[in-house]
């Protein structure tokens, strides 16, 4: 089927597909630079700590700024959508031996980013990086009962703010700062507590730096555990809503790992929204646990990107992709998991949610389900090669060998 045919199917259910290609192509999803190099950054040569894992080997992947900024650029060549670019602090750049430890980075030190996204026209956004680095001590950041510790890792989020505010400046876009951290234990804890009351006051001290509100969206992201501290995670789902929810400018961040298998993200983000005016995901596939496999367009994909379009929240949710996987061809990740949240959202948007809505508030609830199963046969591979086509991307067909011939002629060499 054409195109032409697939936009007349659409147009008898309601819904005028060029409308709505214009309309997602305006709307930023930001995308992780660590997908590229398994998380590791330049600034240290120690591992991936803080309860996230990075598994495989496949070869190429990017040892320096240059490499992971050509390797970016190749995969935003080959992907439909507008982009934002997110960073972690450990993606500083010292040049000439200029090194700064996480206490006392400066935006000079993301020059070179800032360069890399105002040419592309992008935004971006920034994480604050709380592990792989030695003031991590016991596991433990902004909650460590050692004050030295904590102090350290309060000075770092003070940094990063300013860091954000610069981004937001320079590029004209707010920036979203997202706060992380992988603190717990491993084994059942005495005091549940003390290091909650320890972040709270940490971050309390982190937002004391003065900043533009409607320059820096600061998030904090929840996690109900990680790898080598299964039993208690400090900044767990009540703590980090609570935190936003009595922290006026503060957003949520819900990860779509971070919860037990059968709670769902899809249906959070309603849930959220009837009380926070904004707030932030990140968006990744757990398989069996937070295994940050890469995006792909199923069911919970799909029903996420439906809550936020069917609520009316384009504008209200910062979409963010999290994910590593290292046994792939990287930037084949980045390109089948970007592809795959635009084609969720492609397709939540060809939704007739009004519809639906009608048929659920009258109680007419076999032929909403009967409506839900017949929508998923309309001709959306057709509109989603128009998308493509307009936004001046490849077809899979096509990218995959680009990415063969990049993997031979670049990454093969590394
Ligand atoms: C870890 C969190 C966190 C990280 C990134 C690298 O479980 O999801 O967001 O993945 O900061
Ligand atoms: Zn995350």
């Amino acid at each position: 089927m054409s195109y032409q045919d697939a936009k007349k199917r659409y147009a008898g259910i309601g819904i005028d597909t060029d409308a709505v290609i214009g309309k997602l192509r305006e709307i930023p999803v930001s995308l992780h630079c660590w997908q590229g190099d398994d998380v590791t950054g330049f600034d240290h040569d120690g591992p991936l700590t803080g309860g996230i894992q990075t598994t495989g080997n496949y070869p190429g992947k990017a040892r320096t700024p240059e490499e992971l900024m050509d390797d970016i650029d190749k995969a935003i060549s080959l992907m439909p959508g507008k982009k934002k670019l997110n960073l972690h602090a450990c993606y500083a750049i010292f040049e000439n031996g200029g090194f700064a430890d996480r206490d006392k980075i400066e935006p000079r030190h993301f020059e070179k980013w800032v360069k890399f996204a105002k040419e592309r026209g992008m935004g971006i956004d920034f994480n604050p990086t709380f592990f792989s680095h030695d003031k991590v001590k016991d596991n433990l950041t902004l909650t460590s009962p050692d004050e030295e510790t904590r102090k350290f890792w309060i000075e770092h989020g003070k940094a990063c703010i300013r860091i954000s505010e610069y981004f937001a400046k320079e590029t004209g876009v707010p920036c979203v700062m997202n706060i992380w951290i992988g603190d717990g234990y491993k084994d059942i804890p005495s005091d549940r507590l003390g290091p909650r009351l320890r972040y709270k006051d940490s971050i309390e001290q982190i937002l004391s730096e003065p900043y533009d509100k409607s320059l820096v969206k600061v998030c904090v992201e929840s996690k109900v555990f990680g790898v080598g501290v299964e039993a208690y995670t400090a900044g767990s789902s009540e703590f980090t809503l609570t935190f936003a929810a009595t922290h006026e400018g503060i957003l949520p961040l819900m990860d779509n790992g971070h919860y037990h298998p059968t709670e769902v993200v899809s249906d959070k983000i309603p849930a959220l929204l009837t009380f926070f005016p904004e707030i932030a995901l990140h968006i990744t596939r757990g398989i069996r646990w937070d295994s940050d496999h890469v995006v792909v367009f199923d069911d919970e994909t799909r029903e996420m990107a439906k809550e936020i379009v069917r609520c009316n929240a384009l504008g209200k949710v910062y979409m963010a992709l999290d994910f590593f996987d290292a046994s792939i061809n990287r930037i084949a990740a980045w390109v089948i998991g970007f592809s795959s949240w635009q084609k969720a959202l492609l397709s939540a948007m060809l939704t007739p949610h009004e519809t639906l809505k009608k048929l659920q508030d009258e109680n007419r609830l076999t032929e909403l389900l009967a409506m839900h199963e017949e929508i998923k046969m309309l001709p959306f591979g057709d509109v989603w090669e128009e998308y493509c086509r307009v936004c001046g991307a490849p077809v899979q067909s096509k990218w995959i060998e680009d990415i063969k011939e990049y993997e031979k002629n670049v990454l093969l060499k590394r």
